[in-house]
């Protein structure tokens, strides 16, 4: 079993019994919303369902003083207006006489998750729960929240497993103050919130949601807050933040457990958030999470107000929780115009800002923090005293960080269901038959949004050695067919040495017959070995299979010394995009190639502020992944680079391999296609200047088709004051 699902329905039973408009979105269908969805899509019974328990006093402890404890427990016996009095004296809170009850089964839940997880009887899972907790205080219930359950379940996980790195995700809408405060000093907890903030003009309200607060004494550079001050950020911003701000902090931090304040009223249709991310957006979240700590995730729920989108959104994030492919993010893959106040500072002296610009593009530069101290890499078993570095690679001195965000194209998104960029199909590829799929008509929100049922993976894999050496998961297949004769020999016949080499072309019917599953559907994602030396002319091969069966963008990540095809058409059909040697070059909007980084930090940089926004922004049917001659890069790497490019394409990926490395490597893709997390890179090493070199030059030549890379830096200014 690989996801829980920890729920209590007593859960339900907390509710406003008095006007209150603030209050009443709080409401117990956002529960039973969410697991109908669960339930409807076949979730919920792929899930290890457990029961919630009420947290003890000692646990409430953990995070709350006794006198609150007391002050919440005596709600049990007070009657209405004694209750609406009490409320009264917290900012937007009710209680009811089942809130104490409620709570503690909300913060049970969220501890029996951490415990499922940290005994390794799941690998993730989501506590669905009420009352929410990211606002709530050592003293003060606040903003719906009454326990910090995600706060408590950080200490639990220290104190009881003794965890030294752990990293909150608070992608809620609403600033999670509680949290802040409670992690405040403590280096050992990353904390990272996006939330509406309009300079300030968003409740709560407050100068510490802003991104100058960056965690104070021991605990300075571990609170990373990213106000947006404007609604309407939609998927490419959500994309970009982890992209661009999380994902390089979280890979140095290296967290070993992965909390998430699951909260989605930062969905579409949202009457708190009014921004604009579409419910898929959440499963590329949690699979972009799904990297970071082994794919050690609890996410646990916070905030949530529009009752479809909200149960949409639960779903799609459970969904890939269970291993699943992620659906394709669709729209303009267009971040908003700006990030500005971009601060990354030493505490409170110097900052830098970092700008997300669109036209005119002021490119990331290095040089403007180039004075900053050289980053201490923190030694594995103890980061308190680390530096943040950038995903360019480059330091930006102490302590990161913050962001915040404007946009300026606040023209309406448009409903993801009927813009497709250049007018693409998005149903090249038919979803399969042979996989079970619950029986579901997709249900549309408001905005014409579906969402669409997705099959269980399947990966298969065609190899030359035999199947039992290989140990592959449980859900793997074998691929045994191959194409015809003919039909291969007239397919690789431009190739005169695959033609002529017996077993080159047996191992290209194999993948031509792998190939033709994943394109009609049946199969999802397939690894393939190419005959010794013969990756070059198989990827030929497979792309011009892949257009004449009508793909219209293909994205083909090219690893080692693979040419692109002399002879095909740079129309924009192909993304091609080789990692090899020292070489940076731009043949053409879609024709790169980046150098193969040779530290941790380098290839962190390369993937997640090249490879990623390239291949999102491109929004391919299909990927495909080759690792040829000299590709160079270590088992744990090429896993990442296949974990994370299930994303763009629906999870379509092929990867081919050479023979010779197949082994290990192979069952190592194998595990990830699938869905596993892939194994740790090892220690961070920092990107070296060339690297950092490379890629900004890269970068800057390709920002103007490529808005998914634009990060850039303008000098450094003050903290503004609340406005
Ligand atoms: C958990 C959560 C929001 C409170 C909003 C008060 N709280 N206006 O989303
Ligand atoms: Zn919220």
């Amino acid at each position: 079993m690989g996801t829980a699902l920890v729920y209590h329905e007593d859960m339900t039973a907390t509710r406003l019994l008095w006007d209150d408009p603030e209050c009443e979105i709080e409401c117990p269908e956002r529960l039973t919303a969410a697991l109908d969805g669960l339930r409807q899509r076949g979730l919920q019974q792929r899930c290890l369902c457990l029961s919630a328990c009420e947290a003890s006093e000692e646990e409430l402890g953990l995070v709350h003083s006794p006198e609150y404890v007391a002050l919440v427990q005596r709600t049990q016996t007070l009657d209405k207006e004694e209750l609406q009095a009490l409320s009264k004296q917290f900012d937007a809170v009710y209680f009811h006489p089942s809130t104490f009850h409620c709570a503690r089964l909300a913060v049970g839940a969220a501890l029996q998750l951490v415990d499922a997880v940290l005994t390794g009887a799941v690998h993730n899972g989501l506590a669905l729960v009420r009352p929410p907790g990211h606002h709530s205080q050592k003293a003060a219930a606040n903003g719906f929240c009454v326990f910090n359950n995600v706060a408590i379940a950080a200490k639990h996980a220290k104190q009881k497993y003794g965890l030294q790195r752990i990293l909150i995700v608070d992608w809620d809408i609403h600033h999670g103050q509680g949290i802040q405060y409670i992690f405040d000093d403590d280096p050992s907890v990353l904390y990272f919130s996006w939330h509406r903030y309009e300079h300030g003009r968003f409740w709560p309200f407050l100068q510490e949601s802003d991104s100058c607060a960056v965690g104070q004494g021991q605990g300075q550079g571990f609170t990373v807050n990213l106000p947006w001050n404007q609604v309407g950020m939609g998927n490419a911003d959500y994309l970009a933040a982890f992209l661009h701000v999380l994902l390089p902090l979280a890979f140095e931090f290296d967290p070993e457990l992965v909390l998430v304040s699951a909260g989605f009223d930062s969905a579409i249709g949202d009457p708190e958030g009014q921004m604009q991310a579409t419910p898929e957006c959440f499963a590329h979240l949690i699979q972009l999470l799904q990297v970071l700590a082994g794919g050690r995730i609890c996410a646990v729920l916070e905030g949530g107000y529009h009752l479809e989108s909200l149960s949409q959104s639960v779903c799609m994030m459970v969904q890939t929780l269970l291993g699943d492919p992620t659906p394709p993010l669709l729209g303009l893959m267009v971040p908003c115009q700006r990030f500005e106040d971009w601060r990354v500072g030493r505490g409170a002296e110097a900052a830098v800002r970092v700008t997300m610009l669109l036209p005119p593009i002021v490119p990331w530069s290095p040089s403007r923090v180039s004075r900053q101290p050289r980053p201490l890499t923190g030694q594995a078993s103890n980061k308190v005293s680390m530096t943040w570095t950038w995903a360019g690679g480059s330091s930006l001195g102490f302590f990161v960080v913050n962001v915040t965000v404007t946009r300026l194209d606040v023209a309406p998104v448009l409903s993801p269901s009927t813009h497709l960029p250049e007018g693409r199909s998005l149903s090249l590829l038919a979803e399969s038959s042979t996989c079970e799929v619950a029986e579901d008509t997709p249900s549309p929100l408001p905005g014409g949004l579906w969402l669409h049922p997705t099959p269980p993976v399947c990966t298969a894999v065609a190899l030359a050695v035999p199947d039992a050496a290989l140990a592959l998961p449980p859900r793997v297949l074998h691929q045994e067919g191959s194409a015809l004769r003919e039909e291969t020999e007239a397919w690789a016949r431009p190739h005169k040495s695959l033609v002529k080499d017996e077993k080159g072309l047996a191992a290209l019917g194999k993948i031509l017959c792998l190939l033709g599953r994943i394109l009609d559907g049946q199969v999802r994602s397939g690894i393939a070995a190419t005959a010794a030396c013969a990756t070059a002319a198989t990827l030929d091969v497979v792309i011009r299979r892949c257009l004449s069966h009508g793909a219209q963008r293909l994205l083909c990540v090219a690893l080692g010394q693979l040419d692109r095809p002399l002879d095909l058409a740079d129309d924009g059909r192909i993304l091609w995009l080789n990692i090899r040697g020292k070489e940076a070059a731009v043949g053409s909007m879609f024709h790169i190639s980046t150098p193969l980084p040779q530290t941790t930090g380098g290839f962190l940089s390369c993937i997640l502020g090249l490879v990623l926004p390239l291949a999102y922004g491109f929004q391919p049917d299909m990927v495909l992944m080759a690792l040829g001659p000299a590709y160079g890069l270590q088992n744990a790497q090429a896993a990442l680079l296949a974990a994370v490019l299930r994303g763009p394409a629906g999870g379509r990926i092929l990867a081919l391999v050479e023979e010779e490395s197949v082994l290990q490597l192979a069952k190592t893709l194998a595990q990830v296609l699938h869905g596993e997390a892939p194994p740790s890179l090892g220690p961070f090493l920092m990107a070296s200047p060339e690297e950092i070199q490379a890629l900004t030059c890269l970068k800057a030549q390709l920002e103007p088709r490529w808005k998914l890379l634009q990060v850039a830096a303008p000098p450094p200014g003050p903290c503004s004051p609340v406005a």
